[in-house]
């Protein structure tokens, strides 16, 4: 395809890039939310933009199927990022991954004992690095989602999971005891596509980048 493809996923990236396109002239003329087409059209007749899962942007992006697209930090952490240029931090989609257990779980004192910990996630990757980094030993225990339920049945003494108002974990008797990473979403494009498609993409980066409220 000679235009660009931009991969978004539904929700809330799609929803806090569709104000960042506007500023740069593209109208997403269909509603994701409502519309089951996977591609959307635009007010500009040479750029898409194609609905994916949220950690399936990277793929779409390293392979050239998109141009361009919308990721969190939590993805390409536990990913990787090899192959994607990832020149702006669009400051959407903003919440922490952290370290959740139950209120009345003694997390601290299970740390300092040097108890094994059964810690479940769908982080496995980025959670293994933070806890090897603080010598502490853990079990861990894949999850695709609903993290929260993990040490409210047993399953986990913690978890690894986005926060952003902490209702959910209020809601469910857990608290954060461990920050791991501010978290929000980054553009990445493909390598190639930059230097092939220069022309269509730097006016997108230098309005996106000027779109960018500053934190
Ligand atoms: O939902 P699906 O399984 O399709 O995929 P996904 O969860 O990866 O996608 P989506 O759209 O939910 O999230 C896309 C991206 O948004 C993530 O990769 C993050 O970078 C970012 N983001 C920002 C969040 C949140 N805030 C967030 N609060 N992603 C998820 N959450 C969840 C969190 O996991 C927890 O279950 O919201 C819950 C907590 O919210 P609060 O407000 O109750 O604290
Ligand atoms: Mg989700």
């Amino acid at each position: 395809m000679s235009g660009l493809t931009i991969a978004l996923s539904k929700g809330r990236i799609f929803d806090e890039t569709l104000p960042l396109l506007e500023a740069a002239g593209i109208i997403v003329t269909e509603d994701a939310e409502t519309s089951r087409k996977l591609i959307l059209p635009t007010s500009r007749s040479d750029m898409r933009v194609i609905i994916v899962r949220a950690s399936d942007v990277p793929t779409y992006v390293r392979y050239g199927a998109a141009d361009l697209g919308v990721a969190g930090r939590d993805v390409l952490a536990e990913q990787g990022a090899a192959g994607l240029y990832q020149p702006i931090d669009l400051q959407i989609a903003r919440c922490r991954m952290v370290v959740a257990a139950a209120q009345d779980y003694d997390y601290e004192s299970a740390v300092r004992r040097g108890a094994r910990l059964r810690v479940a996630t769908k982080y496995l990757q980025t959670a293994r690095e933070h806890f090897a980094a603080k010598g502490v030993h853990v079990d861990l225990i894949k999850l695709y989602g609903s993290m929260e339920l993990a040490p409210l049945v047993g399953l986990a003494d913690a978890i690894v999971d986005l926060v952003s108002s902490g209702n959910t974990l209020r809601a469910n008797n857990l608290r954060a005891v461990e920050d791991i990473m501010p978290v929000s979403a980054r553009l990445i494009v493909n390598q190639a596509a930059l230097k092939l498609k220069r022309a269509l993409i730097q006016p997108l980066l230098d309005s996106f980048a000027h779109a960018v409220t500053p934190v």
